[in-house]
């Protein structure tokens, strides 16, 4: 089988193209480095979803910056519902005791896996914690956080690519787009 149509055909609709998704990364970018203009920044990417929205933004940031990588699940292999449970697989390479620091990730949908996070981090003693998402899911909301910056809010559809998976697959969709669900009804919950 051709993988690359079955990539593209699993696909149902294109949410945000990728001339979309680098006009806004663009302008988060002008927005973050005039914020912290005169601050130093380090910016922490949740793995593995936000790994292309990290690539990008930091390259939007016009300031210096330190970057640091954490990864956490909380979505099972092939499951389009958050188990809730927050499994850190990776955590921070250096202190941020004093920083400031924006997390990036690639979506807040149930918020569980940011409001873990957030509390992780704050007990780092930072001098701030700020969160940037590139997508926003509302209507899914089970815990209230507030979003720094926010690059889209979209509806109640499960989606894919630019660093999104579905069982680890399609992230390297250069669009957001949602997933036929034919692809996911049947599929194990894990
Ligand atoms: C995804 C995404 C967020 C989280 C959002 O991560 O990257 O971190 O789910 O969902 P929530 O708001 O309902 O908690 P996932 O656990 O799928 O890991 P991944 O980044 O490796 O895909
Ligand atoms: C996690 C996640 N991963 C991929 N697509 C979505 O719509 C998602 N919501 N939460």
């Amino acid at each position: 089988m051709n993988q690359s149509i079955t990539l593209h055909s699993d696909v149902a609709q294109i949410l945000l193209t990728e001339d979309e998704i680098a006009t806004k990364v663009r302008e988060l970018g002008a927005r973050i480095s005039s914020d912290y203009r005169d601050r130093p920044l380090t910016l922490v990417s949740v793995l593995k979803g936000s790994l292309p929205f990290m690539a990008d933004l930091m390259r939007a940031i016009d300031i210096p910056v330190r970057i640091d990588l954490m990864e956490v699940s909380s979505y099972g292999g092939s499951s389009t519902e958050s188990s809730g449970l927050v499994r850190i697989l990776k955590d921070l390479s250096a202190s941020i005791v004093g920083e400031d620091v924006l997390i990036v990730e690639d979506i807040i949908d149930t918020g569980l896996t940011l409001n873990y996070l957030i509390r992780y981090l704050r007990g780092k003693a930072p001098a701030s914690l700020r969160i940037c998402t590139l997508l926003d899911k509302p209507a899914r909301r089970l815990v209230e956080i507030k979003l720094d910056y926010t690059g889209f809010t979209i509806p109640d559809q499960f989606v894919v690519g630019y660093g999104l998976d579905y069982g680890e697959l399609y992230r390297n969709l250069r669009y957001v787009g949602v997933l036929r669900p034919e692809v996911y009804s049947g599929a194990p919950e894990g």
